[in-house]
């Protein structure tokens, strides 16, 4: 739409800066889970955003630059590794009920489990391209932004259907990862229900097909999470995630869990990813006050296919050194393991938000059979500050 410039009245313009600041101390002891072997890892992780957003009317500019930097401590040797970004850079424009934003931006479907803005990452997820949004459908067409690993020629378009209670996506996934055309059409579900007052269920279950290194896809993945009030201020809730895996000569069947805010989904420690596996968590949450919360989490993981990989929170192939945790044959089984973490979070006052967590990883015997040797927990803390403006 035309600004006609004659009547153009720089008073009408809101200017809000954008200002963040965030600070993550972590440490992480055998994440080889072989105590004799020198792999203990600390890293500062820091991430600074600076940009501005203009607003006039149904008119908004952002633009966010974003520097993030990590220094990193290993027995080996010690590192910084530093990316600096344009985060964001596009205009939205709002016409009745229906927005459009054209540009570098930030962009997440639903509950953040298929497409997220992955903030606990340092580098975190912005894509490029049109999203079209009403009250009850979104149009997106997008290419990669920015994201921690590049993905090459990505093309992803879709477009989602809100009800009341839940919602459905239908995802296009076009790339050339691994130098391999690939296509995915992923048809998704979510929604939120309340049984009673005390307890909430939400649910996710999702749909591939397409082709990838000449084999026909044919994936799904589904979560379910079911809380209950137990006492004041507490909460109990299970939470079960399955996606598949394992392949044949002609059907990839290894679910793709495209580009989640992956934190914290399969376990605090971030071992694991949305993709051929079976797990279960158990939990209660505790909420002191209105700003903070504490939580103790029990983890229970195991590969969907005991012929396919272990798969990491970012997609790719769980590893140590060259080794990677897979065992075509299947004899070392499914057993992956179990994890037990403790964390608490807080808003403090002045923009200032604050969170903290700990965990130990016991491995079952596919770990332990990839590693060999005297297998050990893998332990890990973190320590975070964040501030807004
Ligand atoms: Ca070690």
């Amino acid at each position: 739409m035309p600004i006609p410039l004659d009547n153009f009245d720089s008073r009408d313009i809101q200017i809000k800066p954008v200002l963040e600041f965030r600070a993550r101390y972590e440490r992480r002891i055998d994440a080889d889970f072989q105590p004799d072997r020198g792999d203990n890892r600390s890293n500062l992780l820091l991430r600074g955003r600076v940009g501005l957003q203009l607003s006039k009317d149904g008119l908004t500019g952002r633009i966010v630059y974003q520097h993030a930097s990590s220094l990193t401590w290993l027995p080996a040797g010690n590192g910084i590794a530093i990316r600096s970004d344009l985060l964001e850079a596009n205009v939205s424009f709002k016409n009745g009920a229906t927005t459009y934003t054209l540009g570098r931006q930030r962009f997440g479907l639903g509950n953040r489990r298929l497409i997220g803005e992955l903030d606990w990452n340092n580098i975190a997820n912005a894509f490029e391209g049109l999203k079209v949004e009403d009250r009850t459908w979104t149009f997106f067409l997008m290419r990669a932004g920015v994201l921690p690993t590049p993905s090459k020629n990505l093309v992803l378009s879709g477009i989602t259907f809100k009800r009341a209670s839940n919602t459905t996506a239908f995802i296009i996934k076009v790339d050339d990862a691994k130098g391999v055309a690939q296509t995915r059409y992923t048809l998704s579900n979510e929604g939120t229900l309340k049984p009673n007052a005390k307890s909430t269920l939400s649910y996710q279950i999702g749909f591939q097909a397409g082709h990838q290194d000449g084999k026909s896809v044919q994936a799904w993945a589904a979560n379910g999470r079911y809380g209950m009030d137990i006492a004041p201020k507490v909460e109990a809730y299970g939470d079960v995630n399955i996606a598949s895996g394992g392949s044949s000569n002609r059907v990839n069947s290894t679910f793709d869990q495209l580009y989640p805010t992956g934190h914290d989904r399969l376990g605090l420690m971030d071992t694991t990813g949305w993709k051929n596996i079976i797990s279960a968590t158990a939990g209660l949450k505790f909420k002191p006050s209105a700003n903070s919360s504490l939580r103790l989490s029990y983890t229970w993981l195991q590969l969907y296919d005991k012929r396919d990989a272990w798969y990491g929170v970012g997609g790719a192939i769980n590893a140590f050194g060259a080794t990677l945790y897979r065992d075509p044959t299947g004899n070392a089984g499914r057993d992956i393991g179990q994890e037990i973490s403790l964390d608490y979070s807080s808003t403090l006052a002045n923009g200032f938000t604050m969170s903290t967590g700990a965990g130990v990883f016991l491995p079952g015997r596919f770990v332990k059979s990839i590693g060999g040797g005297r297998s050990g927990n893998q332990t890990f803390g973190y320590f975070m500050l964040g501030w807004k403006f």
